[in-house]
């Protein structure tokens, strides 16, 4: 493997699984794998777990770190090719991203959709431009379609918790009072797609993910009803794909509330963080013994790690 932007990368599944299984019981028996090397992250947007996990896993495999946060510390960056840069970006990516790579072995960038133009962020025009000119490894720390570190994080997640060979895993679209990438939900069902668990999406009307991501998935657009009998529930809000960018709907109607999860077979709560108290899920739920959702947050540790060790042994 030598970039990680979704599922599709990884070699096999399974295998990917266990890998991440090992690494948790034994995080510190791989060091030799990244002695003198270094993973620079490059972060257009705001992070707290995906930094922090990522780093910890470089450090765990022996590597070093360097982390930019581009556009607060760095030199703002232009992206488009052809333009007169008259305005306040000083560097271009053209040069930055080459220069990046001669500092480290394996890039990781986090570019948010920016809701200007669909056609960009469904290209993916950063992230391909990083795949493109770096000329080392890039990793998606949640690039504009995909947050596959993690989806992988998630999927590792239900393997320790399930119960039963196919669980009903739930995702449901949840009210917030911002307009959110589909990222996360894009990945999510990419993601459990390849998995064989029962997988249902719940949104209101307008919010149907893109069919690149969905496939021939059916939505079930009743949340009471793709509540019942589900063993997991991942809610994550998400703006509208077909009105793109745009939020239409903030119907308190779908927060996930202790009533809503005594529909479910006592469902274990996911969520990626940050999460909106009262708006996604009610306290109750979140600080509830069902929530595991910090338990979903230090998986992001051995999804991460599994990932660079697979690249830096490619
Ligand atoms: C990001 C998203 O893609 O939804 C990152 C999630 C891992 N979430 C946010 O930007 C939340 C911001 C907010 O205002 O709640």
């Amino acid at each position: 493997m030598r970039h990680f932007t979704s599922v599709y990368d990884l070699p096999n599944l399974n295998d990917a699984i266990n890998q991440a299984r090992q690494i948790k019981i034994n995080p510190y028996g791989f060091q030799h794998v990244g002695k003198n090397k270094t993973m620079v992250l490059i972060f257009f947007n705001a992070s707290l777990r995906t930094r922090l996990s990522t780093q910890k896993a470089a450090m765990n495999l022996g590597m070093n770190t360097m982390v930019l946060n581009v556009n607060q510390d760095g030199w703002r960056m232009e992206s488009e090719l052809g333009v007169i840069m008259d305005g306040d970006k000083p560097e271009h990516m053209r040069e930055a991203i080459p220069v990046i790579g001669r500092f480290c072995d394996i890039i990781g960038v986090r570019a948010f959709a920016g809701f200007e133009n669909k056609e960009d962020d469904y290209s993916e025009k950063i992230l391909n431009q990083f795949i493109q000119y770096s000329g080392v490894p890039v990793v998606s720390m949640e690039a504009a379609t995909r947050h596959p570190l993690q989806s992988f994080a998630d999927h590792l997640t239900i393997e320790e918790y399930k119960t039963k060979p196919r669980p009903k895993v739930v995702l449901s679209w949840a009210p917030h009072p911002k307009a959110l990438p589909q990222a996360v939900p894009n990945s999510f069902v990419e993601w459990m797609r390849q998995t064989d668990y029962e997988l249902v999406v719940t949104h209101p009307q307008g919010y149907e993910l893109d069919k690149q991501f969905m496939g021939d998935l059916q939505v079930e657009y009743n949340q009471d009803k793709a509540f019942e009998g589900a063993d997991f529930i991942y809610a994550k809000n998400w703006s509208s794909y077909t009105q793109y960018g745009e939020i239409l709907s903030k119907d308190m109607n779908w927060t996930v509330t202790a009533d809503k999860m005594r529909l479910t077979n006592d469902a274990k709560f996911m969520h990626c963080l940050p999460v909106r108290r009262n708006m996604i899920v009610t306290d109750e739920v979140l600080d509830g013994p069902f929530s595991i959702v910090v338990d979903e947050a230090e998986n992001r540790v051995y999804s991460a790690q599994t990932i660079l060790k697979m690249i830096l042994e490619g």
